[in-house]
């Protein structure tokens, strides 16, 4: 019986075969074919269909064909044409008054071609401008029926989508791997219209109420006179806001734990953020709150990691989602709801679920599932489809409905809104990825952008020339109608409730929730974010805030920033922690996980091979690691070389195995100079310092590190005890690849990280 994820390993250790390391990313060669891409929203009519225009039929970045035709390899036709179908006879030269004379202003050709390039670039989104995205397809359990109508939640419905993750601060060329909050926002093309469901991998917000977000936003981005720094938090502009506005503190603090730096956008949580109202069938409401859980686990990046990834492969979660989509890894994740009951006061233990500062732990509102979501196409056209794709918390299917919390009220008019100057009009539903899958028949009309021709006289109601077309549905036809909830009688005010004023509670129950391990990696974060502050103010009032949460963590930072450490200013209320908030304490699947497999090209090549294959078996991708690129043994069996010294780094491995790494060429990094005899100065003089290096991260970084053969002089080399944690010295490589899963399901050697002050 064929095994799947096997199968999906193979084809992304093919996919990465001949692709040069991160340091290049150049695009390889072409290799086994994806599944079909299914364009999500079929042109509504009368758009004519425009063969001659397609899409390029490109080969994907990893050298993956797309799926069309593979005769077409830029432009579908065989003549080259201007944009109203002349064709062209020449598009390398203006047309000239002779060969030497000047340009002449009547060349159509060279003005259209200038003019267009010149407007190929639209406003980037004001936040979440750095994203990629992925088709998908998503399948209702029918677990939440009792709490909601809307058709795609029934039991096996199947519905299109489509997701764009996003880092906030960033501008569209920026990192990835930078410490920020990230976007999950998804697109869901129902039978009864869109619902976008537009969280983030944080389930709490800076801010209570919307007018406010221009605020933190300016702060967070860079600063307005230099226009530096690009894509952090790590300055006086962020932490002055923050710690002068303590309701951002609890967001805040989840940005500076293991959350802000996630180690693939297929291994974080989602959050809707705001709690949101079901109606059933009945009419019965349900608050809740939703959740995306994801199938291989939450899991992170360290500090360091992250920084270089930075640098050596800034389009590290891009790639990585890509690449795993190519080989048929589908990412998945579990939506979840925590229900409450609808009740006039709207909160849940004391907790005011109209606040978005706040969770609601689910050690006492559980996660329950209701579907389930899979990537499973990558775009064909990153800016007709991830850029141009519009969401908008206000899409919105019949039973789904909004509450009163004043962050979500904002939202609904400023995604809209945006959307007119970064698509240029309202006309951005038209684009093929925003496009819906349910009939549609509104009296909108003209704008920029209109790509409809319709027809009738009569985009008016009420109206007898149309025969009164079209008419309006009711509840048992499928309309959208909103629950008539209550409002309560009130005097106008720019207040928020009381409840809101709590800003430290919170914050604790999250520090609380930690394991050592994981507050370590928060006080190491705000030491290096607030040491790259200028201003002392701004660092003393964010360690105040810092002694409002707890005692040991401000008294840690303060130390590491050389400051004194303040008394709290408020009552340090006793927290029940919330075990589910941790990272760490379970063990995950391990399928697309990058084993590093280093060898000098000598020794041991039969063992490189197997433990190649077992890498396979286990539904992990191996990658050999060699001194020079091309490939090792006889022509007969040769083993590929996937990534040279040159071009690997120890970030883009979860694991390391050590093969022979001297090997036979080991005299040209200096074995000459060591000892005869002296075996670990020999390993010690020979192994190739771009070597040491990847084993002295992968060790810092806490990864799992094992090998064979000469592996343990090889780690003498590089300083690290044999018998250090997570380090496996086995003999043989299959035997050493056994222990290393077994870590691996851990995500990492936890053990291995000290004390961070
Ligand atoms: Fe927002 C984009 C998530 C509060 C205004 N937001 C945007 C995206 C995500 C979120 C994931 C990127 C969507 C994409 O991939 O295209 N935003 C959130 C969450 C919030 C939140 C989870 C709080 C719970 N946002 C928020 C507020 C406002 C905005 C309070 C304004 C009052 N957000 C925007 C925006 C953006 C946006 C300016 C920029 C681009 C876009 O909408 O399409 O309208």
């Amino acid at each position: 019986k064929s095994n799947p994820i096997k199968a999906a390993a193979e084809k992304l250790a093919d996919a990465l075969r001949d692709v040069p390391g991160p340091a290049d990313g150049i695009p390889g060669k072409p290799g086994p074919e994806t599944p079909p891409v299914d364009e999500p929203t079929e042109p509504r009519g009368p758009l004519p269909p425009k063969p001659d225009q397609g899409s390029p039929a490109t080969v994907s970045p990893t050298g993956q064909p797309t799926g069309a035709d593979p005769g077409d390899v830029a432009q579908a036709g065989s003549y080259l044409t201007t944009a109203q179908g002349t064709r062209l006879y020449e598009t390398d030269k203006s047309l000239k008054a002779g060969p030497r004379g000047p340009v002449l202003l009547q060349d159509h050709h060279l003005r259209e071609k200038i003019t267009h390039f010149d407007h190929e670039r639209i406003p980037e989104r004001v936040v979440h401008a750095r994203g990629a995205a992925a088709h998908g397809v998503f399948h209702g359990y029918g677990t939440a029926s009792q709490v909601t109508k809307a058709a795609f939640l029934a039991k096996d419905v199947a519905t299109p989508v489509f997701v764009r993750f996003s880092t906030v601060l960033g501008s569209r060329g920026s990192a990835d791997t930078v410490r920020d909050t990230r976007g999950f926002a998804t697109k869901f093309y129902t039978t009864e219209g869109v619902w976008d469901l537009v969280g983030n991998n944080i389930p709490v917000f800076f801010i209570q109420d919307a007018i406010k977000f221009p605020d933190i936003i300016h702060a967070g981005k860079p600063h307005p006179d230099r226009e530096i720094p690009q894509a952090q938090s790590a300055h006086d502009t962020f932490w002055d806001f923050v710690s002068l506005h303590t309701e951002a503190v609890h967001h805040a603090l989840w940005n500076m734990s293991d959350r802000g730096i996630p180690r693939s956008y297929r291994m974080m949580e989602g959050f809707g953020v705001h709690t949101f109202r079901l109606v059933n069938a009945e009419g019965k409401t349900t608050l809740v709150k939703f959740h995306w859980k994801p199938k291989l686990g939450v899991h992170s990046m360290v500090w360091e990691e992250a920084q270089i990834t930075n640098g050596v492969d800034p389009d590290f979660h891009r790639r990585d989602l890509a690449d795993a989509i190519e080989a048929g890894a589908y990412p998945q994740w579990e939506l979840g709801i925590q229900t409450f009951p609808d009740t006039p006061e709207q909160m849940y233990e004391g907790i005011d679920l109209l606040d978005p500062t706040k969770i609601v732990p689910e050690e006492i509102a559980p996660v329950q599932p209701i579907g389930l979501l899979t990537l499973n196409a990558n775009p064909t056209n990153f800016f007709a489809e991830t850029e141009q794709v519009a969401f908008h918390p206000g899409h919105l299917v019949p039973g789904i409905d909004i509450t009163d919390d004043p962050l979500l009220a904002g939202r609904l008019f400023s995604y809209l809104d945006t959307q007119i100057t970064r698509l240029a009009g309202p006309n951005f539903g038209q684009i093929p990825i925003n496009r819906t899958h349910a009939p549609v028949n509104d009296m909108l009309r003209d704008g920029f952008h209109q790509d409809a021709v319709h027809r009738g006289v009569a985009p008016y109601r009420p109206n007898s020339l149309d025969g009164g077309c079209p008419f309006l549905a009711g509840a048992d036809t499928g309309a959208y109608i909103e629950v008539p909830v209550e409002v309560p009688a009130a005097r106008k005010v720019r207040e928020s409730p009381a409840t809101f004023e709590d800003h430290f509670s919170q914050p604790r129950l999250f520090w609380q929730s930690m394991t050592d391990v994981e507050r370590e990696h928060i006080i190491a974060a705000y030491t290096f974010e607030l040491g790259k502050c200028y201003e002392n103010a701004v660092k003393e009032r964010q360690l105040k805030v810092l002694a409002n949460i707890d005692p040991e963590l401000c008294e840690q930072v303060a130390t590491g920033l050389g400051l004194p450490v303040p008394e709290p200013t408020v009552e340090l209320t006793p927290v029940q922690p919330s075990p589910a908030l941790s990272q760490l304490g379970q063990s995950w699947p391990l399928d697309g996980r990058i084993i590093g497999i280093v060898t000098g090209g000598g020794g041991d090549l039969d063992g490189v091979r197997a433990v190649r294959q077992a890498v396979l078996d286990a539904g992990m991708v191996p990658l050999v690691v060699a001194p020079s690129g091309g490939q090792l043994g006889p022509d007969a069996d040769p083993i590929t070389i996937q990534r040279s010294f040159a071009t690997a780094r120890s970030i883009e491995f979860d694991a390391l195995l050590l093969a022979g790494v001297p090997g036979p060429g080991a005299d040209a990094y200096g074995a000459r100079d060591a000892k005869a005899g002296d075996e670990s100065a020999r390993a010690a003089a020979a192994t190739d310092p771009r070597v040491l290096l990847m084993l002295s991260e992968a060790y810092r970084h806490g990864k799992a590190i094992g090998g064979w053969a000469d592996a343990d002089t090889v780690l003498a080399a590089a300083g690290i005890p044999a018998d250090a944690p997570g380090v496996v010295v086995a003999e043989s490589g299959d035997a050493a690849l056994d222990r290393l899963t077994e870590l691996l399901r851990n995500h990492r050697v936890w053990e291995r990280f000290a004390p961070a002050i």
